[in-house]
């Protein structure tokens, strides 16, 4: 076998040892040849709604005997309210406004069909054979006629059916739900299946989401790392790097709203395309631009272009706006913004009404209150829940809805900044009526709740607050964005994450002690834990002006994966991943099968380089990228220190109830589970408990080897990561797999930097040496003597050899008989390099390691 290098030159090797090599090509590739990349310079900018003609000619074939006209009655019937007298497109625009839902479907099934069967198909009137029709019982009397309306009814206004009917010898393929919104949704997952080339024969599909309302979290000014300059963090020629454009200046002055761009309508029908339904427009540190006459006409604009896609808008507000200067002379004094004051509810009602006049299906405000450093009711002696219920009265005549942040960590109120918010709220939510009802939180009130106890960490045990709060509305929020999972630099697909969340077990008991029989958190979300009728799910999107929108090719599997996962949380990671591959990259089953497991082991390598084993939030302040175990900032609760608690003894954050007592908060059978060293998950270990260092895990190592080993195991993938997407080159569009390749390029050393400033650090702890018995040890035999204990952390090893003696390598013996391991390359002669490479399999996937040798005398 032989290998090219970079440079393309071709390398002599050969294989010692057993075992599979787990590269892309034995997932099922071709090995790679040294043949061309697939031309193309495709930049990403369509995300995952493609269409690229089927290329298998028997499926091509198939889609065109069957596919032979669009039908959608009255599209343009039910026009979508407009504020903007004059919306346009930017000069040279692409996409196109619409003015109703069923010409976005109409338009969507044109682009698609036609794309994806490489000719065009017609939009036609009556019934025609081979007909795709779309359309609702109120739009379309072909739908009414084709679709009884007891089918219809348990689809509620989002749920929608797909149907291959015959009628008087003709075939049609029927997408119909109650509302447009809903025949929309159909329509996207009708292209969906033709993008993944399934059957379109027989269908008799449904499916009605399980959560209301499905939202983004649209951050403008923080954590954006999908910007148009090299950064990834602003943009160019005035603009920010923001998906929107309020106040750019410069060149892009034109390019303001009203003026709509292209990314707007490709990131709305995208958002349709997953049923995503509304929309925050900025973040939660909130600027109170948005609520002034000049922005809510912007806003109007962008409501208006993204109405016809079922997306509502919503802002975020700062508790305090009341008072600031730009609202002169409607402002109020800080005294006044007593939640229970008619002068503070008036205020919001003013502000909720211009909304509502320019847009009016308006949502609501998302509010971040008495959290890291945003004003709120207690700066006046008040409680979240009356906060809350003011601003939530002031809205409620509006029909609109207050999503309050449960994101807070008060330091008086506890040491332990994991206990906080529960002790802030729950107390609200189990507080007794004057009328006889529990819980204080109004009706239109969410409490809008990260995942985990803390912020967003690539692995944190479920926020104890789900299934504590019966008698209030829930809304889980996630992070889309990757904060601290890599950012626009790291391959880091978020699906297991959010999945591992949704379906953990809360262990939630009902009125009589007993397990509620649907206790995950995703049945705590969707209502059907405790009975809720109200249910919603936020992520805090990475849109950002880059043309692929999301800075990293493969962070648009993030949306997509929170998208499909917020209309059904029991969709498996897995399969959400193959559909976005092949709707992305392509459809030949090896390439979607080493795609796939590249994505399937990068959190849990991301979370082994990082914080493995339940040590959390590790990283630097400045950026939330790299690592600083050491920062001690002014406010402990920020600082690595305060969470790892590194000693002579051993790492971790004591909360079992000898320690915070966090573990308290959970349902008695969690609240066990954790309170116990024992019988503490190991990969949530150091969440819980102070680890001594030579405590023996469940491996037979002990903690401190194997938390070294996770940390090279973590990296490892990363190697291996690099090494499948080369392989991949012939089999995937030429800019893309250059971009993706530079960034793991990045990957892996930022992983490397990952691992040995955290495991440096924690030696100065633990005072123990590295160890070198891990899963890819080696020994090697040269000029006859065995050499081993390697660092399989170092970047390479420098190895002494007698005088005389020959540099080749003779031998290389695994410490694991499974790894295969290969010399890629021998010493010329002493002092020279040899490079061998080993290939194992860890519990999250591949990893690969080269040892570099550099021999001396
Ligand atoms: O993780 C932190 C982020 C902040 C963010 C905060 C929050 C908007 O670093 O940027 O503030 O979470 O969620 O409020």
């Amino acid at each position: 076998m032989s290998l090219s290098d970079e440079n393309g030159l071709r390398r002599r090797s050969f294989l010692i040892g057993s075992g599979a090599v787990l590269t892309a090509s034995m997932l099922g590739a071709p090995p790679a040849q040294a043949s061309p990349p697939l031309p193309g310079d495709y930049d990403g900018s369509d995300l995952w709604l493609r269409y690229e003609p089927v290329a298998d000619p028997g499926v091509l074939a198939r889609y065109r005997a069957a596919l032979g006209a669009i039908v959608v009655e009255n599209a343009d019937r039910a026009r979508v309210h407009r504020h903007t007298a004059n919306l346009s497109m930017a000069p040279g625009s692409t996409e196109h406004l619409v003015e109703s839902t069923l010409a976005a479907a109409r338009d969507e099934l044109v682009r698609g069909l036609g794309g994806l069967l490489g000719r065009p198909v017609p939009v036609a009137g009556g019934c025609p054979d081979r007909a795709v029709v779309v359309g609702t019982p109120e739009s379309s009397p072909l739908v009414r006629g084709l679709v009884p309306a007891r089918d219809l009814t348990p689809l509620g206004t989002d749920g929608y059916l797909i149907r291959s009917l015959s009628r008087g010898g003709r075939r049609v393929i029927v997408i119909a739900g109650n509302t447009d919104v809903a025949a929309l949704y159909g329509t996207f997952a009708f292209l969906r299946r033709l993008q993944a080339q399934q059957p379109v024969a027989e269908l008799k599909l449904s499916s009605v989401p399980r959560i209301n309302h499905r939202y983004l979290n649209y951050w403008e000014t923080e954590r954006l790392y999908a910007g148009n300059n090299a950064t990834g963090t602003g943009g160019l020629d005035g603009e920010t790097g923001a998906m929107f454009d309020f106040t750019a200046t410069g060149a892009s002055a034109g390019l303001n709203l009203p003026v709509i761009l292209d990314r707007y309508l490709v990131a709305a029908r995208a958002m349709a395309s997953l049923g995503l339904n509304g929309l925050t427009i900025n973040n939660v540190n909130a600027n109170s631009f948005y609520l002034t006459p000049a922005a809510i006409e912007q806003e109007a604009a962008l409501a208006d272009a993204l109405r016809p896609y079922g997306i509502k808008l919503a802002v975020s507000i700062n508790y305090a706006a009341p008072t600031d200067a730009r609202f002169a002379p409607d402002t109020l004094t800080r005294e006044q913004l007593d939640p229970y004051s008619a002068q503070f509810r008036d205020w919001w009602t003013r502000r909720a009404r211009q909304l509502q006049a320019a847009i009016p299906d308006f949502l609501g405000f998302t509010v971040k209150a008495n959290s890291e450093g945003q004003p709120g009711p207690q700066d006046l002696g008040y409680d979240h829940g009356d906060g809350a219920n003011g601003i939530a009265a002031a809205v409620a005549p509006l029909g609109m809805r207050i999503f309050w942040r449960t994101f807070v960590y008060n330091a008086d109120v506890d040491p332990d900044r994991l206990k906080r918010a529960y002790l802030e709220f729950g107390p609200i939510d189990a507080e007794p009526q004057p009328d006889g009802t529990t819980g204080r939180f109004a009706g239109n009130v969410f409490l809008q709740t990260k995942n985990g106890p803390l912020d967003y960490q690539a692995r944190e045990p479920a926020n104890p607050l789900f299934g504590r709060m019966e008698h209030t509305n829930q809304a889980i929020e996630l992070q889309i964005t990757q904060e601290y999972t890599g950012q626009n630099t790291m391959l880091c697909y978020l699906g297991p994450l959010w999945e591992e969340v949704l379906k953990s077990d809360t262990y939630a008991t009902g009125a009589d002690g007993g397990l509620l029989a649907k206790r995950l958190v995703g049945h705590v979300v969707d209502g059907t834990a405790q009975g809720h009728p109200d249910s919603a799910i936020v992520g805090v999107a990475n849109f950002g002006n880059a043309d692929n929108l999301t800075g990293h090719h493969f962070a648009q599997a993030n949306l997509y994966a929170f998208g499909r996962l917020a209309w059904d949380w029991t969709l498996p990671a897995r399969d959400i991943a193959a559909d976005w591959v092949r709707l992305t990259w392509s459809n030949r089953d090896f390439v979607v099968r080493a795609i796939v497991a590249m994505m399937m082991g990068s959190r849990e390598a991301l979370v082994s380089y990082q914080t493995p084993l339940g040590v959390a939030h590790q990283f630097r302040s400045s950026d939330h990228y790299g690592p600083n175990p050491a920062e001690r900032l002014a406010r402990d609760d920020w600082s690595p220190v305060y969470y790892n608690k590194a000693d002579s003894t051993g790492l971790g954050y004591d909360r079992s109830p000898t320690g915070s007592g966090f573990t308290a908060q959970y349902f008695p059978v969690l609240a066990a589970r954790y309170g116990d060293l024992e019988t503490t998950p190991e990969n949530l270990l150091m969440w819980f408990h102070h680890v001594p260092w030579d405590r023996r895990m469940r491996s037979g190592r002990i903690f401190w080897d194997e938390l070294v080993y996770r940390y090279q195991t973590g990296v490892h993938y990363v190697s291996w990561l690099r090494q499948a997407w080369d392989s991949l080159e012939p089999h995937v569009d030429a800019r893309r797999f250059a971009e993706v390749k530079a960034k793991l390029a990045a990957h892996e050393a930022d992983a490397g930097s990952w691992r040995d400033t955290c495991v440096g650090y924690w030696q100065g702890f633990s005072g123990r040496a590295i160890p070198t018995d891990g899963p890819l040890a080696i020994a090697i035999v040269v000029g006859g003597r065995t050499i081993g204990g390697f660092d399989a952390g170092a970047p390479s090893s420098t190895v002494p050899l007698a005088a005389g003696a020959s540099p080749r390598i003779t031998k290389v013996v695994p410490a694991d008989p499974a790894v295969r391991c290969e010399v890629l390359s021998q010493a010329a002669g002493v002092p020279g390099r040899a490079v061998v490479r080993v290939t194992g399999k860890t519990f999250f996937g591949p990893i690969l390691k080269d040892y570099v040798f550099d021999f001396t005398r």
